[in-house]
């Protein structure tokens, strides 16, 4: 064997335990790994049976259950309500961030005004701060988000947090709050220690995008007060007609509010017939009770297929613009009145928010129309046919159109 075999066959040898070295190497990388991605698993699994808080609301003496979804409590518009939530963790906790959504059912019905902690220490001192408070508008409500601390040391920490909310009803439609579980979370005093949320009073399945929820309904009824009852007479203009209107839509239902902002009053009723003329414009009877005297009214009026218009005044006109807006009320209720007239019918209610009404005008309306061209029944004519001809086509959908493009939006 010469030098060079020599040097091939040492270098053929030191191959092989190179290889044997490098495949030993690779099979303990892959059972580190294997363990490390057991240890994974394991943390995961040992996260999932971690800490978790129960979470419920309350009206008064009404809990609502996965049963019982709605506490009626009786108020008018300018009441306050409290809504208690209690959050009881199996863990010391140090903060909540929680997300409440309301006003999806009415909107505009109710306003949120505060929190208080009712969480205390043997000094009287709440144990939990509200650090962070804000409104934003969301899936056409509104969702509160509140962040509240405790800045205690570790051994000083509740295991549970109970708070009010208070809201003021503004309308008599009925309202809903809702606790949103999937954004809100808990946090305690151990590093990476995530609660899980258990709404205690969550509905059965909710097929919007607010699975796990609570449901607090408000439905206030007129339970007297200081005010008096107020016959409204209306005549209105609902586009698109303008002289008569077939028989099929001799009669609609609409919306009317009685709105004073210096008295924070906001009379509100639905379903209110309206019944068309023979020169085309509606009218309708409309009954307010516990209404107060104020010199600053105004009335909102909002039809089936339509946007809701603002009147200042009894008897509006349109600008040289061919447009009437206004945006604070003049017309007087006074302690004697009984019974007010209002020809708002020079001005029409512009077409725009189609079932189910949003208050908004926009492509959604204009695309539920086009869903619905040569539909027959009774309930599509009812949403579809715009302008009452017995056909849901182009024309509709043209008429609704021309009046997206004027860019109208409730009047509230
Ligand atoms: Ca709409
Ligand atoms: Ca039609």
């Amino acid at each position: 064997m010469n030098t060079i075999q020599k040097w091939h066959k040492q270098s053929h040898i030191s191959t092989v335990v190179l290889l044997v070295i490098v495949g030993l190497a690779l099979s303990l990388v892959s059972l580190l790994l294997q363990i490390g991605i057991k240890q994974t698993y394991k943390s995961k699994a040992a996260a999932q049976t971690g800490p978790s808080v129960n979470v419920s609301m309350s009206v008064g003496d009404c809990v609502t259950t996965s049963t019982n979804r709605s506490c009626t409590i009786t108020g008018n518009p300018g009441d306050v309500i409290t809504v208690k939530v209690s959050a009881v963790a199996t863990e010391k906790l140090s903060a909540t961030n929680f997300f409440f959504n309301y006003n999806q059912v009415g909107i505009n019905s109710i306003a949120y005004e505060a929190v208080t902690v009712l969480t205390k220490d043997t000094n009287n001192t709440p144990m939990f701060t509200p650090v962070f408070e804000k409104v934003r508008d969301f899936n056409e409500g509104k969702l509160l988000q509140l962040t509240l601390v405790s800045d205690r040391s570790t051994n000083e920490l509740s295991n549970q947090v109970l708070f009010t909310l208070t809201f003021r009803l503004l309308t008599a439609d009925p309202a809903n709050i809702i606790f949103v579980s999937a954004p809100s979370s808990a946090v305690g005093p151990i590093a990476n220690y995530k609660f899980a949320l258990l709404p205690q009073n969550e509905l059965g399945t909710d097929n919007d995008r607010l699975l796990k929820t609570l449901h607090i309904a408000v439905n206030h009824q007129g339970s007297g007060g200081n005010g008096k009852t107020v016959e409204l007479k209306t005549k209105v203009r609902f586009n698109p007609f303008t002289n008569s209107v077939p028989q099929a839509c001799s009669t609609i239902k609409g919306k009317v509010q009685l709105v004073s902002q210096s008295t924070n009053t906001r009379l509100s009723k639905s379903n209110v017939s309206f019944t068309a003329n023979t020169d085309g414009t509606f009218s309708a009877t409309t009954q307010f009770d516990n209404v107060v005297a104020a010199p600053d009214y105004q009335i909102l009026i909002k039809g089936p297929h339509h946007t809701q218009k603002r009147f200042c005044v009894l008897n509006p006109q349109n600008g040289t613009n061919g447009r009437y807006n206004c945006s604070s009320g003049s017309i007087t209720i006074g302690t004697t009145t009984t019974s007010l007239d209002a020809n708002l019918s020079a001005v029409a209610v512009p077409l725009g928010d189609i079932a189910v009404q949003n208050g908004i005008a926009d492509m959604r309306d204009l695309l539920t129309v086009k869903n619905l061209f040569y539909k027959t029944t009774s309930a599509d004519l009812t949403v579809g046919d715009l302008n009452c001809d017995g056909v849901i086509n182009g024309a509709d959908y043209s008429l609704l159109l021309g009046e997206l493009q004027k860019g109208y939006a409730d009047e509230n």
